[in-house]
């Protein structure tokens, strides 16, 4: 189901990125919470180049996504992850116990896995060739491919990191993603496999095929 023309619930989005970001725009992760709780949205896409003045006031840093919902306004993805999930089985389980181990993977994946694959993408990407960049990949590399081996780990041999899918793998299934343009995941197949299994859901399928397909292909005049 979810994109639907009538639903109350609309997600900010950008009308363009370049070719390294498509796909990975961070609304596919609002997208797929929704997809998995069988709950519609429709989209605001605004100006990559020209962003109104008036979105910095539904997103204090100019970024996507920002999510309406009648008098709900949200930024920051993991936020609206949690608030989408808050009303899905499919997401947070309604035991305790098991709700408050789905939050611990939902922080864990945004603040003890995410922040160091993005300053690997700092460092491999926005600041390749630069000498800092150099001489901090060897380290940071390491630091990395220890804390997946711990990761792995913890998942052991379940499909999931609670042994069911919940917001917490969404999340942790997305951060992972920053290492796609490294072989770091190869180090770790049990690790490999647990994010091919969760990009297999037809949730994650269907977000990132209706980002890709709204966002235009030829970058607009900057005009
Ligand atoms: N922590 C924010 C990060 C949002 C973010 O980085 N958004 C990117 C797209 S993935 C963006 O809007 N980039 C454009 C920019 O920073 O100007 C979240 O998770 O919502």
């Amino acid at each position: 189901m979810p994109i639907d023309p009538q639903s109350p619930i609309e997600i900010v989005t950008l009308d363009w990125v370049p070719d390294f970001a498509r796909g990975y725009v961070r609304d596919y992760r609002v997208r797929w919470a929704l997809e998995e709780a069988g709950i519609g949205y429709r989209t605001d896409p605004i100006s990559t180049l020209r962003r109104p003045a008036s979105h910095f006031a539904e997103q204090p840093f100019g970024q996507v996504p920002a999510y309406r919902e009648g008098p709900v306004r949200m930024f920051e993805s993991g936020a609206i992850v949690l608030h989408v999930a808050e009303r899905s089985e499919a997401l947070l389980p309604s035991d305790p116990a098991e709700r408050a181990r789905a939050l611990c993977w939902m922080f864990a994946a945004l603040n003890s896995i995410e922040p160091m694959l993005m300053e690997l993408t700092n460092v491999d990407l926005f600041a390749k060739g630069e000498e800092w960049a150099t001489l901090r990949r060897p380290s940071l590399a390491a630091a990395i491919d220890k804390r997946l081996g711990q990761l792995a780990t913890a998942l052991g041999d379940r499909d999931y990191l609670e042994g069911r899918f919940t917001a917490g793998d969404l999340l942790m299934a997305s951060a992972l993603r920053a290492l796609d343009h490294t072989d770091l995941l190869d180090a770790h197949p049990v690790l490999a496999a647990y994010q091919q299994r969760c990009l297999a859901r037809p949730g994650f399928v269907a977000a990132t095929g209706a980002q890709l397909a709204e966002l235009k292909t030829e970058m607009p005049e900057a005009a």
